[in-house]
């Protein structure tokens, strides 16, 4: 199945990936206290449809409505180098977070005695540094890699785009070795596609799940615990995996019980989508209305792009207008009588909400 998003689940073992990934898609991954019990990695599609979709369909009235796919990846627990006994090196989840366009990054807060940690206690914020530190040794040996091949390309010539791409590799393994993620760091728009190209990991935009047990609510939902990203939210996979078997009466008694508790795994593609800096926007014709997303800051071409390589081939302009103004004007027609449909160039930055119409050339 095509889909619009990649997002892999990533993380030490043991941390709650698999009951996550369960929850999240409705799709069963095996839960198990064995450290690095997900040996296989697992697929899901969830869809995610934006709430502007039905109200610019009352509108419309499209056909079919077409939201977001994405697709996650619940993959393999992360053994940090120093802790690899039987040589689990985790290629496969490296190559799924490298084929990724958002990594969740799980950290564990629960404490359960029964259920291994890979260290003697549970530490939120060293965790998450030990996981990050091993995507910058990731990437690190590739930048290395690339760096002693293009000093041997370079060999006294003049090579402009060598010489750009060795400059810019050079400041990305100043960071990875003082420990700094790349995402950390401002990059112009280019150098995203070589780390990408470089299979590079930890330039990709990420949202922190932290993992709480029971013992947990209090400090972390009603105390508002510090936690060790921007980007975090705190989850319970535990009483969340019981809360989705429940009818709505029985839910709403159940997190009273819980006072102050509340539940992110299922708004996880929306906060994938906005920790990520992603833009929604909408296309439509004959075959319905569709949802699309984008990294923040794409143009017209690129989005085109989305949609079909030649699109983004035979491009001349966009016609653009709001969502809001279609809901104001409540018809097409009338959109177009007041003049808010926008012609724009292939440069144009396509923002949040906009409704486009893409025009091509033979
Ligand atoms: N108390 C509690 N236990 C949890 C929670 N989340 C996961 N667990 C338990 O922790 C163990 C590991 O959970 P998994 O989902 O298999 O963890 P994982 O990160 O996928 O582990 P690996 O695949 O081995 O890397 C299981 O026994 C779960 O039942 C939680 O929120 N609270
Ligand atoms: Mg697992």
């Amino acid at each position: 199945m095509q889909t619009d998003l990649t997002v892999s689940l990533i993380g030490l073992p043991n941390v709650g990936k698999s009951l996550i990934f369960s929850v999240l898609t409705g799709h069963q991954s095996e839960v198990s206290p064995l450290p690095v019990s997900t040996k296989k990695p697992l697929r899901a599609v969830v869809s995610y449809e934006d709430p502007r979709m039905s109200r610019i369909a009352s509108v419309i009235e499209p056909k079919e409505l077409f939201p977001l796919k994405i697709q996650f990846i619940d993959t393999g627990g992360i053994l940090p180098k120093d802790r690899q006994v039987f040589g689990e090196d985790s290629a496969e989840t490296k190559e799924h977070a490298r084929s990724s366009d958002v990594l969740i990054h799980i950290v564990r807060a629960f404490d359960q005695a029964d259920v291994p940690h890979i260290d003697s206690h549970v530490d939120v914020f060293r965790d998450f540094s030990m996981l990050i530190h091993e995507l910058c040794t990731w990437d690190l040996a590739l930048v290395d890699h690339r760096i002693v091949t293009i000093q041997k390309e370079i060999q006294g010539r003049q090579r402009y785009e060598l010489q750009a791409e060795f400059d810019l590799l050079t400041k990305a393994k100043r960071l990875l070795e003082a420990g700094q993620p790349l995402y950390e760091a401002n990059w112009e728009r280019n150098s995203y596609t070589k780390f990408r190209a470089l299979s590079l990991v930890s330039h990709i935009p990420h949202l922190l799940a932290v993992n709480c047990g029971e013992e947990e609510i209090e400090s972390y939902f009603l105390q508002g615990k510090e936690l060790p990203s921007d980007n975090a939210i705190i989850t319970c996979a535990q009483l969340e995996s019981e809360i989705v078997q429940l009818d709505e009466d029985e839910r709403r008694e159940f997190l009273e019980a819980y006072n102050g508790l509340t539940l992110k795994i299922s708004e996880i593609p929306k906060l994938v989508l906005t920790a990520a800096n992603r833009v929604t926007y909408f296309t439509f014709g004959h075959l319905g209305l569709k949802q699309w997303s984008i990294p923040n800051g794409t143009n017209a071409v690129e989005a085109a792009r989305r949609l079909h390589t030649d699109f983004a081939k035979n491009l001349i302009n966009v016609e653009v207008f709001a969502t809001e103004e279609l809901i104001l004007a409540d018809s097409v027609d009338k959109i177009k009588q007041q003049g808010k449909v926008r012609v724009e160039s292939k440069e144009y930055q396509v923002q949040d909400g906009d409704i486009m119409y893409f025009r091509f050339g033979k």
